[in-house]
């Protein structure tokens, strides 16, 4: 097993920085976009051999350091019931308002509502020579798509229940960190290597960061690395690792001595090489040459970014940091 990726999770020595992406398997790629053309995306990411096949593509295209289940934050929520399409980004049917809406989240059971993207764990990790890295998304985050039903900019619904009634955003938030700990756990048990927790939104209301800590501290006692992703900030979260967002100085973590993950402006990889060159080596020199970092995007790669930008990227950290 190739354990560069864990031992910079641990702020471990490695010979040289390991490489992964957000969104590394997914629509930028022409081999996705085949699988794409004969099943829709909720069926890719139900049925264990194509989930699997679309998290090994990038591996084998690009050699990654580590790979990323596929699926999406809302997947266990689709598995409990909660009816969603993708379109591409999710829209929940009947957006959540009332204290019934929150009840129906009680009573979560990863085996019983996510079988098959834990069967798709195990697929992988006999396929695997690279870590594998579960995810879940944060509780603030996931409740901004049950409230407000869609991908917005600033979710003002989720915001407005969560001051027009204190104690419902309260239930919201821990039922659904709740689910996030038993999905996480049920991962580690199929086999995940670390988990990366989603909290894309999490700097629009101040009360988001609330559960990580303890959502943190299940995922460490299951003996394996948490990774924050939460834009704005990265403090207060109780990660062994921060995914920094691009607009953001890997400093503010590395002040409260946590390893770090990112950061580059995923629009970077439009640039032309020499530039893209440039950034790439400006994200290495603020990393140091100290050990706890994991070389990524600062947010999930775009759709239309073209491959052979991926292709440099992952050579030039191999020449760079290797010694
Ligand atoms: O049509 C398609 O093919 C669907 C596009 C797609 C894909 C490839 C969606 C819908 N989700 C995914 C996979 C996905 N989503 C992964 C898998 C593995 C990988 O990284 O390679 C992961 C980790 C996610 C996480 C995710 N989904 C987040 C958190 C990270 C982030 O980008 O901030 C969020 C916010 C989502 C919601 C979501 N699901 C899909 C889209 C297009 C979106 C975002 C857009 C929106 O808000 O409308």
């Amino acid at each position: 097993l190739n354990d560069l990726f864990l031992k910079a999770c641990r702020g471990e020595p490695v010979v040289r920085t390991p490489v992964w992406l957000m969104r590394q398997a997914g629509r930028y790629l022409p081999e996705y976009r085949a699988l794409r053309e004969r099943h829709d995306f909720l069926t890719l990411t139900r049925k264990p051999e194509l989930a699997a096949e679309v998290t090994l593509q990038p591996i084998r295209r690009f050699g990654f350091d580590a790979a990323i289940l596929f699926a999406d934050i809302l997947t266990p929520l689709v598995g409990h019931g909660i009816e969603v399409e993708f379109a591409p980004g999710p829209v929940v049917a009947k957006p959540f308002r009332t204290r019934e809406d929150v009840e129906r989240l009680r009573g979560f059971s990863a085996e019983k509502a996510v079988p098959e993207t834990l069967e798709t764990i195990r697929i992988l990790k006999r396929e695997l020579d690279v870590p594998l890295i579960g995810f879940v998304g944060a509780p603030f985050t996931l409740a901004c798509y049950l409230v407000d039903g869609k991908g917005t900019k600033t979710f003002p619904e989720t915001r407005a229940l969560l001051y027009r009634d204190p104690g419902l955003g309260r239930e919201l938030l821990d039922a659904l960190a709740d689910m996030a700990a038993d999905y996480a756990l049920a991962q580690v048990e199929a086999g995940a290597d670390a988990i990366q927790v989603f909290d894309s939104w999490g700097d629009l209301h101040p009360d988001s960061h609330r559960p990580l800590p303890g959502l943190f501290d299940r995922i460490r006692a299951a003996g394996v690395p948490g990774i924050s992703y939460a834009p704005g900030r990265p403090r207060e979260t109780g990660a062994d690792v921060a995914s920094i967002d691009w607009r953001t100085p890997f400093a503010a973590a590395r002040e409260l001595s946590m390893n770090v993950q990112g950061n580059l402006d995923p629009m970077a990889l439009f640039a032309p090489p020499e530039l893209l060159t440039e950034r790439i080596r400006a994200v290495l020199a603020e990393a140091g040459d100290g050990p706890g970092h994991v070389f990524n995007l600062g947010h999930g790669l775009h759709k239309d970014t073209p491959v052979e930008s991926v292709e440099l990227l992952v050579r030039l950290v191999a020449e760079e940091t290797g010694r």
